[in-house]
């Protein structure tokens, strides 16, 4: 099983995580922040991830905190579980529609994390969550994971459908990035024999 456990703690956030790469989509978040429990939610779903979180965090001050910490605690998770990548497909893509949006996510698990964001000009806010945030979180998960992730807005124009598309395709290329691959599944895809 591909599990991590994740305790972190500073004077701006307190975060419990669990993460297991190869559940059934599972998922049990309470963040403190209601837009990112829905996305973390359908990512968990959506990646067949089995993911626990609880996050207490200065949210009196803004979402800032708590939406990137909770990006560096998957991000930790996601590396410690998978450990040395052996046997994965490593790349991975898809161009995913969400009414009338549309968001294209490519994964490389390279071992070098690098977030390429296009996902133009959206609305400030959904609700409370300030949007610019979720560039924090997969910048912040990226650099953890060791993922490099390219995300793209096609087309769209309500705000929630292109944030919703995104974590939609990134769940869905990761977990394809991530699965078995039999014509590697004794080996590190990369010719050089190391992911990073
Ligand atoms: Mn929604």
């Amino acid at each position: 099983m591909r599990y991590a456990e994740i305790n972190r703690s500073t004077s701006e956030t307190e975060i419990k995580l669990s993460f297991s790469a190869d559940g059934v989509g599972d998922a049990e978040i309470d963040s403190g922040a209601g837009f990112l429990d829905h996305m973390l939610t359908l990512f968990a779903h959506h990646g067949r991830f089995d993911i626990t979180l609880r996050c207490r965090g200065d949210v009196e001050t803004d979402l800032h905190h708590t939406v990137e910490d909770t990006g560096i605690c998957l991000g930790d998770a996601f590396a410690k579980a998978l450990g040395d990548r052996r046997g994965i497909t490593r790349y991975a893509d898809i161009t995913l529609p969400m009414d009338e949006a549309l968001v294209t996510a490519a994964v490389d698990i390279s071992g070098r994390g690098v977030l390429v964001y296009d996902l133009g000009t959206l609305a400030e806010k959904v609700g409370v969550f300030d949007t610019e945030t979720a560039r924090e979180f997969w910048s912040a998960f990226c650099r953890r994971s060791g993922a490099t992730l390219h995300l793209r807005r096609i087309t769209g124009e309500n705000t929630h459908h292109i944030l919703e598309a995104s974590f939609k395709a990134a769940a869905r290329a990761l977990r394809r990035a991530i699965e078995i691959d039999e014509q590697f599944a004794d080996e590190v895809p990369s010719s050089k024999g190391l992911l990073e």
